[in-house]
């Protein structure tokens, strides 16, 4: 089954949104598999960001991701690296659609308070990044036993 790794931002923490978040993507069919509250290093948020290295947003970036905590979590479903990326919205805040978690809740292109990966070599590097394999989950979602 695919996995990604998805990140509610500082501003979505701050504003309270974590359950907002997790509610969609459960509502869509995801399961979550891993979680955890955590205060991003300089170092972690330069490498998660590489790719835009050099970019004039880049340096406000890495501010922005390390001035709070940030609630990163590893999802797993079917197709769920491009499935999620529909959830969240476009990158430009002029191009997030109603519906879309950017679309609903965010008003500017750097706090736009979600991130997820943007390909399957992208979710394996940014989950091993985050996540020791002992904190990722193998279990089955069964409602029927609890009801
Ligand atoms: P993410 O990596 O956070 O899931 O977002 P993304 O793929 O939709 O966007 P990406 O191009 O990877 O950009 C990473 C994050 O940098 C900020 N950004 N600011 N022009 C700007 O000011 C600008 N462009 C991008 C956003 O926080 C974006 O999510
Ligand atoms: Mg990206």
């Amino acid at each position: 089954m695919e996995k990604t790794f998805l990140m509610v931002k500082p501003d979505g923490v701050q504003r309270g949104l974590i359950g907002e978040i997790v509610k969609r993507l459960e509502q869509k069919g995801f399961q979550l598999v891993a979680a955890k509250l955590m205060l991003m290093t300089r170092e972690q948020a330069e490498e998660h960001y590489a790719e835009h290295k050099g970019k004039d947003f880049f340096e406000p970036l890495v501010e922005f991701i390390t001035s709070g905590p940030v609630f990163a979590m590893v999802w797993q479903g079917e197709q769920v690296i491009a499935l999620s990326r529909i959830l969240n919205g476009k990158t430009n805040v002029l191009e997030a659609a109603p519906g879309t978690i950017r679309g609903d809740f965010a008003l500017h292109t750097r706090l736009n308070l979600i991130h997820g990966s943007d390909s399957p070599e992208s979710a394996e590097r940014e989950i091993n990044h985050f996540f020791k394999p002992e904190e990722i989950l193998d279990y089955k979602r069964d409602v029927s036993r609890w009801l």
